[in-house]
């Protein structure tokens, strides 16, 4: 029999760690921060151009873009209005506390009121690295199924929000949204669901009130 916990308790120990740093430097900062997990291609990139057009001319948004290769998305932040910095993870499935913390040393903190960190495509890995950001949220998207919180139920236990992404589908594609809502009710009894469309905007005001309201008591919580 093969026993390997203690390996894992030393590596997710030592992230955990550097994770609380992290936290220190954003609270020290008065930075907001928000992890957005996902699959590939549920919308991350598009929620956060959405999310930096809107909030730009409020706040200063920085976002970090994990990926395994390309600055594709780190691209698209700019062009939204973010200072906008990419991790390459190589093979990496995840970004981990390291890899933020590395990202931190790189960013005018001064500067920012709002991080946004854009996971790697994944909706497994991600989860298991705490990176010291203040909210987690995970995005759905009507293509994947609506059988997912049942799979993948670690993915939609440990988030403050899920977003149900690409609703616009909705007319085209088999997806029993009570169900959906329903596993996600079993494994997190009370998160915050907010369904929209990045293509269309509709829902996307619930997702904006609920970054503002997050914004302005992180920010009134410092004084
Ligand atoms: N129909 C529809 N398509 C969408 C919506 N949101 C995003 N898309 C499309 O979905 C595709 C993937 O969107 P991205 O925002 O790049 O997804 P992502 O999660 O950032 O992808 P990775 O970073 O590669 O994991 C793009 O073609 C988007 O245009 C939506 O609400 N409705
Ligand atoms: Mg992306």
């Amino acid at each position: 029999m093969i026993k390997n916990i203690l390996i894992r308790e030393n590596i997710l120990g030592t992230n955990d760690q550097i994770a609380r740093e992290n936290q220190r430097i954003l609270d020290n900062a008065s930075i907001f921060s928000i992890n957005v997990m996902a699959s590939p291609g549920a919308g991350k990139t598009s929620l956060i151009e959405r999310t930096v057009d809107r909030l730009k001319d409020i706040y200063s948004v920085a976002v970090v873009d994990g990926d395994l290769a390309s600055s594709i998305d780190a691209e698209r932040a700019a062009k939204a209005g973010a200072r906008a910095f990419q991790i390459n993870t190589g093979g990496a499935c995840h970004l981990d506390a390291i890899m933020l913390n590395q990202a931190l040393s790189q960013i005018p903190l001064n500067l920012i009121d709002l991080l946004i960190v854009e996971n790697v495509g994944n909706l497994v890995c991600p989860i298991n690295f705490m990176l010291g950001v203040h909210k987690s949220i995970l995005i759905a998207s009507i293509p994947e199924g609506d059988d997912k919180p049942y799979k993948y139920p670690n993915s939609y236990r440990n988030v403050d929000v899920v977003i149900v992404n690409k609703i616009d589908l909705l007319p085209y594609i088999s997806f029993n949204v009570e169900y959906f809502r329903r596993g996600i009710e079993l494994l997190n009894p009370g998160v915050t669901i907010i369904e929209l469309s990045c293509q269309t905007g509709q829902g996307l005001e619930n997702w904006f009130k609920w970054v503002e309201h997050e914004c302005v008591s992180f920010h009134q919580s410092a004084l």
